[in-house]
């Protein structure tokens, strides 16, 4: 059991088919007691019965569009773990109307500054709020994807923000590795959800995923879940301010393997 007598947070949990409930069963199969933060009252009921099968009652609600929320959240935790071992943060957003069109018509001011705040922002503040709480040996860890490196079709300034991100996790390893504090991404290959439904044509980048993936498939939660227990693990020790691609292999491929085929 990779994470037997850790404490561990998992935000993000919209329905069964988050990324995160594919993070919680394996954290939960690997021996961690898991806590769970929603974005509102809506979502707690999609979480609670995953949450129970984990074994778990801790539900906090954490809206981190809003400092307060966040403050409150860690607090009420706090009331229940005093100390713990990091957290999931598996959170995105960006309006919708930018995440559809030709990226440098459809970008404005406020859709940047959502992304950005909603998508990249908000690791740092729960890692703010949750610092002096960690035990020596945490980790934390967050979701991207390679729209922060690579141009994608409508994922637009999301891939901006994931860029952020990226850099937001580098900075946090750098800055919390004195306390022996360990900070990474997974950079995950397109899953349906319900974020990624936002993404106009979505279903037209799984299908092209395939064909390009070396494994010639998409990835599940499962497999993302089992990447990410592994990382909150003390058998990641060695490992921090990576990001770490569960892709199915797209990422090192620059064409499909039968391009030249006729
Ligand atoms: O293909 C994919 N699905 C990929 C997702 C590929 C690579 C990375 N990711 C990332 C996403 O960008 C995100 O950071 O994984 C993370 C989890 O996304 P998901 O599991 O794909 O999507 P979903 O099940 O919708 O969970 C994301 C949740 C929100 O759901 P909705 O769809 O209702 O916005 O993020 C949460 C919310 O529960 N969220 C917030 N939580 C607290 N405060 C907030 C907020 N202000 N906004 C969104």
């Amino acid at each position: 059991m990779l994470l037997k007598n850790k404490k561990i947070l998992i935000s993000g949990l919209a329905n069964k088919y988050s990324i995160a409930a594919g993070i919680a069963n394996s954290m939960h199969r690997e021996g961690a007691e898991l806590a769970f933060t929603y974005q509102n009252e809506r979502l707690l009921r999609n979480l609670k019965p995953i949450a129970e099968n984990c074994n778990s009652k801790i539900l906090l609600e954490c809206d981190v569009s809003n400092d307060q929320s966040i403050e409150t959240a860690f607090v009420e935790l706090g009331k229940i773990w005093p100390n713990f071992d990091g957290f999931v943060h598996s959170i995105g957003f960006a309006p919708a109307d930018q995440l559809e069109g030709n990226f440098v018509d459809v970008t404005t001011r406020e859709g940047f500054k959502i992304a950005h705040d909603i998508s990249s922002y908000s690791f740092t503040a729960m890692a703010k709020a949750a610092k002096p709480m960690l035990n020596d040996g945490s980790a934390l860890l967050t979701l991207t994807y390679l729209g922060s490196i690579k141009t994608v079709p409508n994922y637009n300034v999301m891939g901006l923000a994931k860029a952020s991100l990226e850099a937001n996790t580098r900075f946090l390893a750098a800055s919390m590795g004195k306390d022996n504090v360990r900070v990474n991404a997974i950079s995950a290959g397109p899953i349906k959800t319900l974020a990624a439904s936002g993404v106009k044509n979505f279903k037209k980048m799984l299908s092209e995923h395939s064909k390009i993936a070396p494994l010639g498939r998409t990835v599940t939660t499962e497999e993302v879940g089992n990447v990410a227990s592994f990382l909150c693990s003390d058998y990641a020790s060695g490992i921090t301010g990576e990001i770490t691609y569960v892709d199915a292999g797209f990422n090192i491929a620059a064409m499909p393997l039968n391009a030249y085929e006729e």
